[in-house]
């Protein structure tokens, strides 16, 4: 007498389907507010590892020039250090990093050897790179505001420290009044206003 049994396949089938549905259960469960965590990081990543290459850069024109990237007449008052720089395009450090003559009839050529210290590519829709094309060139962070550079002009191998006026108070409490460094670089982040908690820095972890 025969037997009817069931297709070994039709069994696996079914298994094959669970996970399936297991499978669309879990990416459901993946939120907007999840795929734009990972977006926000994968841009602060991005601004961290600009903002890394500018300060590099300055720190490697002052060791070749023995001097910043700025006019000579750039410094404090009362022996403070300069005020803070904005890439902005109001003055052409980011185009003297990239080794960039100064466009004619512009300011001194403050880097003659014309090392290039940087590379930016031009930016997409105002962010992540350099904007518009009139010289000198502005650098946009991955939110269209420009990075903003803390340069130790007084030679005292110190800047202030910017987190002392951070909004937050996780962020400001027991903060030093200056970072041990010639060079301090940071990013307004998302919300784009200056001394938040998004903001992307140079000397804070990643
Ligand atoms: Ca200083
Ligand atoms: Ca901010």
């Amino acid at each position: 007498m025969k037997t009817h049994r069931q297709p070994a396949t039709r069994a696996f089938t079914l298994i094959e389907l669970l996970i399936t549905i297991t499978i669309i259960a879990i990416l459901a469960s993946l939120t907007a507010a999840g795929v734009t965590q990972i977006i926000d990081q994968g841009n602060r990543l991005k601004v961290r590892t600009v903002l890394m290459e500018l300060k590099g850069g300055i720190e490697a024109f002052q060791t070749d020039y023995s001097r910043y990237p700025v006019s000579a007449g750039f410094t404090g008052t009362n022996g403070e250090d300069a005020p803070e720089l904005l890439t902005d395009g109001s003055h052409p450090l980011v185009d003297t990093l990239m080794g960039i003559p100064p466009a004619s009839g512009g300011t001194a050529d403050l880097n003659p050897k014309r090392t290039q210290y940087v590379t930016f590519n031009p930016a997409n829709n105002g962010r992540h790179g350099l904007v518009g094309v009139t010289r000198p060139y502005k650098l946009a962070d991955m939110y269209g505001q420009s990075y903003h550079i803390l340069l130790d002009t007084n030679g005292d191998n110190q800047v202030k420290n910017p987190d002392v006026g951070n909004t937050d108070p996780k962020i400001s409490a027991n903060q030093a009044a200056h970072l041990a460094t010639k060079v301090a670089v940071y990013s307004s982040g998302k919300d784009q206003i200056a001394s938040t908690s998004d903001d992307v820095t140079s000397w804070r972890p990643k």
